[in-house]
This record gives C-alpha cells, structure tokens and sequence, in this order.
C-alpha cells in the first residue's frame, strides 16, 4: 500500500507511535510517506520505502498564527496526487484528521480513504475545548475508520463526541528487540552508585504529567533508601520541578536531562519507573520502560489499566497519592526476590501482548477494510 501519515514530529507518544508504525510498515514493503512540519524525531535516517515531506507553512505579517492546517491539507493533495497514495493516516485529530478532509474535498477524481488515530489529549483535554470540539467531532465523523490506542480512550471518545462511533482499539508497541534490559555500567554510573536505586522519569513536562509528582515522590524514596532520579524531557513544569528539588534539598540527587534523541539505553540503567499522570490514554513510555525490564508505578488512570496489572508486572497507585507511591517505591526494593519476578513479567508482559508483530498488522487490517470500502 502506499501510505500517507501525518503526525506531530516533536517528542510525544503520538509522533513516536506514528513514526515507528510508518518504520515498520515500510520494512513490511508498504511505502510510507511522513507530511509533517519537521521530520519526525525519530525519523533519523531514511530507510527504503520510506519518504518525508515537509510541509512549508509561509509566514505573513499579517498572519498572527499562520494556517498549519491549510498548508497541510494542501500538502496531503499534493503528495496523494503525485504518489497516488491509497490513503491517509492522521495521528493526533487536531488538525491531522480536519486537514485529510480538506485534502479529500478538494481532490475532484478521486478518493481519500483517511484513517485518524486518536491518541489520548486530542480526546479528553483539546478536543473538548470550546474552539475544538465541534471541529473535532466533524473530522472524526468524516473519517473512514477510528482507531483509539486504548478501551478507555475509545469510551471516552464517544462519551465525548457521540455513542454510536465505532472505533478499533489497537493498542501502543515497543520493539522488544531494541528495548530490552541490557545495562550500560559506564552510563548507569554517571547517575547512581552502585549501593543506589535509580528512579526515571520522562515526559514533555505538561501538567498531565504531574511531574512535580515524581519530585514528591523521590523526596520521600530517598529518605528511606539510598537513591538518585533522572527526569527527561522538557516543557512547562520543568522549571517548577527543578525549584523544588532544590526547595527540598534534593538538587544533588535528581538529574535533570533534555530531549533525548532515544531514551532506550537510560531506561535500561534505571530500576523504576515512575509515571504519576493526571490521565495517560496508554503511557507509551511505562511500556518502553517494562520491555526493558524496568517495573513501573503508574497512576490508575485510563489505558495504564489496560497495560498495567498492577502487583503482577508493575503496580498502579491512585493518582496524587505520594505517599503511595513512594511506599511501593520502597516496598519493591526492599524485596529483592519480589523486584526481580515483577521486572520478568513487565517484560514478558511486552513480548506477550505489544510487539509490532501483534500489533502492526491490526493497523493493515484497517486500511485493507477502508481501501476495499472505498473501492466497492
Ligand atoms: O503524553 C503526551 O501528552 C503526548 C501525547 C501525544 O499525543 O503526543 O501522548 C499520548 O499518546 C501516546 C501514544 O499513543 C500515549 O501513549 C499517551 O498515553 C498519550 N498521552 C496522554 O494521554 C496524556
């Protein structure tokens, strides 16, 4: 098939998701074309069956925010015409879906079957915001096939918008060949010594997040065992972050990181996982940490009750409670033989349910059903 995806190329779960499902649908021999404003992060290097096109968004004085929208439907056009794509895969609602449709009205001789992916804050914080919603609620009716990464994320979607959509769940992937545990004593040293726990962390730093969270958390971590934190990623709260770590005394202990290109080798040298969101449609990241062999104390929320079995391969405490956090923090380390058997299952719990081989080819089966719609 003959793909288009576009997607938010910055450091996200939806950009990562898309960029690696296009990687490995071009692997597959499909070919994968990205339309976005900046290649994808992770799209370091272009390999066969895989191309990029940038979409150029002119600046005008008198345009206060210049229309990303427009320029991309007019870049999907585009690109559909010159590549006679089969169809096209939005990932993340605003705008991605509303500019497919543009893309599709505006093609006068044939088809665009669009696929959207819902990722989780399209649905439950922007896409609900007064501006959005009824725009969000069109681009999801005008698509040929919904897909939500999670059960939750699919309910809340049509509580939000409308009951009678009907939307495949395909849940978030890792590749367990690439994230798997594999630790580097030399970076793992750079961090923590070797009597410490590591604790990680790594997000866009928005509120969801609830970053200061992580810091609460470790302040109370480390007044019980010996232990360092690494946060990585940057955004709104991670200033707020740093100023309370150094409130609490803690600034020698908590390393803070930027965007890195691939977390993959610092989660690997970390023994925990913490991930306190306000709400996660799936939580890419806490899987990426458990295919590494990483437990994870996630907040009960949303598809991390899809992911997580919390006692068995990772463990779910409520959202904003510290203290229980930082006490299963404690309870874990404490207990060698316990942090070993949850670190297998995490990791098994990858293998078993969330490789690309599993998951991949529920996405073909959407855009074979959407292609065979169109054609009939
Ligand atoms: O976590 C974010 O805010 C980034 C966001 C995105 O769209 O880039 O991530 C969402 O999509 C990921 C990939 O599907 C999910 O794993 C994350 O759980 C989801 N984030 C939230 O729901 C907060």
């Amino acid at each position: 098939m003959k793909i288009g995806i576009s997607c938010y190329p910055t450091h996200g779960g939806s950009g990562v998701v898309a960029t690696e499902l296009g990687l490995e649908l071009a692997r597959r021999g499909h070919h994968v074309h990205f339309m976005c404003y900046n290649r994808p992060f992770r799209l370091e290097r272009l390999q066969p069956n895989v191309y990029y096109h940038r979409v150029q968004v002119n600046e005008y004085p008198l345009f206060k925010y210049p229309p990303y929208s427009l320029a991309l439907a007019t870049a999907i056009l585009d690109v559909t015409r010159r590549e006679d794509l089969d169809l096209i895969h939005a990932h993340y609602a605003i705008p991605h879906s509303v500019s497919a449709w543009m893309a599709r009205e505006m093609l006068q001789d044939r088809d665009l079957p669009i696929v959207t992916t819902l990722h989780g804050t399209d649905i439950t914080l922007v896409g609900q915001e007064p501006s959005y919603e009824e725009i969000t609620c069109f681009a999801l009716r005008a698509s040929n096939a919904l897909t939500a990464v999670s059960e939750d994320l699919a309910r809340a979607t049509r509580e939000t918008f409308c009951q009678d959509l009907v939307i495949d769940t395909i849940y978030n992937f890792v590749d367990t060949e690439i994230y798997r545990p594999e630790r580097d004593p030399g970076l793992r040293a750079r961090f923590a010594g070797e009597d410490e726990f590591l604790l990680a962390h790594a997000s866009n730093f928005r509120p969801v997040k609830r970053t200061l969270d992580v810091i609460r958390i470790f302040a109370r971590v480390a007044r019980e065992c010996p232990a360092r934190l690494v946060l990585m990623g940057l955004g709104p709260d991670r200033h707020a972050c740093e100023e309370l770590a150094r409130e609490l005394g803690l600034e020698e202990r908590v390393h803070f990181l930027d965007n890195q290109g691939s977390i993959r080798d610092l989660l690997r040298v970390a023994d925990l996982f913490l991930l306190p969101s306000e709400t996660e449609s799936f939580g890419l990241v806490a899987l990426e940490a458990m295919a590494c062999g990483v437990p994870v104390i996630a907040s009960e929320v949303g598809g991390l009750r899809e992911l997580i079995d919390s006692g068995r391969n990772s463990w779910l405490c409520p959202r904003g409670d510290t203290e229980a956090f930082a006490g299963r923090a404690v309870r874990l380390f404490k207990d060698s033989t316990h942090y070993r058997e949850i670190s297998e299952a995490a990791r098994q719990t990858a293998i078993e349910r969330f490789t690309p081989q599993t998951i991949v080819p529920q996405y073909e089966a959407v855009y074979r059903r959407v292609i065979e719609q169109k054609s009939s």
